[in-house]
């Protein structure tokens, strides 16, 4: 490892791409696809970031969430019911995250503001998709006194900072309406992996918050588990995902009656700044 040769323009790139908000395991995913040899790459990054070499290109090297665990926890004050557990990969239904009154507001604030929901193309450009019917919205970080509010709830409840969230998006189906089973984790074999993970680098966890209970359907599928979350005004399914992992397929059931709104929380390994 102290013989290793590094070209200096390779480590002035290595240090500017991490400056840019890219972590070891995007900088190998990039090398690699330059055409570097897996372990050369990892004592390389070690080396330039001075970084231990076992925390390089290992699951885990990001900030991780914490699972909660049953049967409550206690987040200043307001108290969560941990009703369902699922130990690979990580999933629990919260009971009791958002009280009636938040539910109602955050309906009631993002209500004029709903537009087509959207998904990432494997480009990282947002399109329409028929796999994803709702509407929606997104909030900015700490927009509204309502919105900090949860988001430290989230970070308290997970013990992961506010800035490592996106914004918090609100969902609305109708009847008939759904999105198709799909993972939350960007795939890096996509063209686009490297511009949707540029801020904050991937994705490692979810939150799914229901703002209403419908009449019937629209609960929270995993295929791959044959499990379905029931969507119940002010629970929650959170779930936890590596790269790759395909457990963590999940959908949004389709609503049979009565509408369903939902409030989305994703959660990056690093600090996320639009
Ligand atoms: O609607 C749901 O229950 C799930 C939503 C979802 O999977 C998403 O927005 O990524």
């Amino acid at each position: 490892m102290n013989n290793i040769n590094i070209r200096p323009e390779l480590r002035q790139w290595i240090l500017a791409t991490a400056h840019a908000g890219h972590g070891p395991q995007d900088i190998l995913c990039l090398m690699k696809d330059a055409g570097y040899n897996g372990e050369q790459s990892r004592r390389i990054v070690s080396r330039v970031l001075n970084l231990p070499l076992a925390s390089i290109g290992q699951p885990g090297a990001g900030k991780r969430t914490r699972h909660p665990v049953a049967p409550q926890q206690v987040i200043d004050g307001h108290a969560v019911q941990v009703t369902l557990s699922v130990e690979t990969p990580a999933i629990r239904a919260l009971q009791g995250l958002l009280t009636a009154e938040e539910c109602d507001a955050l309906i009631a604030q993002s209500r004029p503001r709903l537009q087509r929901s959207l998904t990432v193309d494997v480009e990282g450009r947002h399109q329409t998709d028929e796999r994803r019917t709702s509407q929606g919205m997104f909030f900015r970080i700490g927009e509204t006194p309502l919105v900090q509010t949860i988001e430290q709830r989230i970070a308290g409840l997970l013990d992961i900072p506010v800035d490592h969230g996106e914004g918090l998006q609100i969902l609305h189906y109708l009847p008939g309406q759904e999105y198709e089973p799909h993972y939350d984790w960007f795939d890096p074999s996509q063209p686009g992996f490297s511009a949707v993970t540029a801020r904050g680098g991937q994705r490692i966890a979810s939150v799914v918050m229901y703002l209403n209970t419908p009449e019937e359907g629209g609960g929270t599928g995993f295929p791959a588990l044959g499990l379905t979350v029931t969507a119940l005004r002010g629970s929650a399914v959170y779930f936890a995902y590596d790269t790759g992992d395909t457990a963590s397929l999940h959908a949004g059931l389709p609503v049979l009656r009565g509408e369903k709104w939902i409030a989305t929380k994703w959660l990056r390994e690093r600090p996320y700044h639009p």
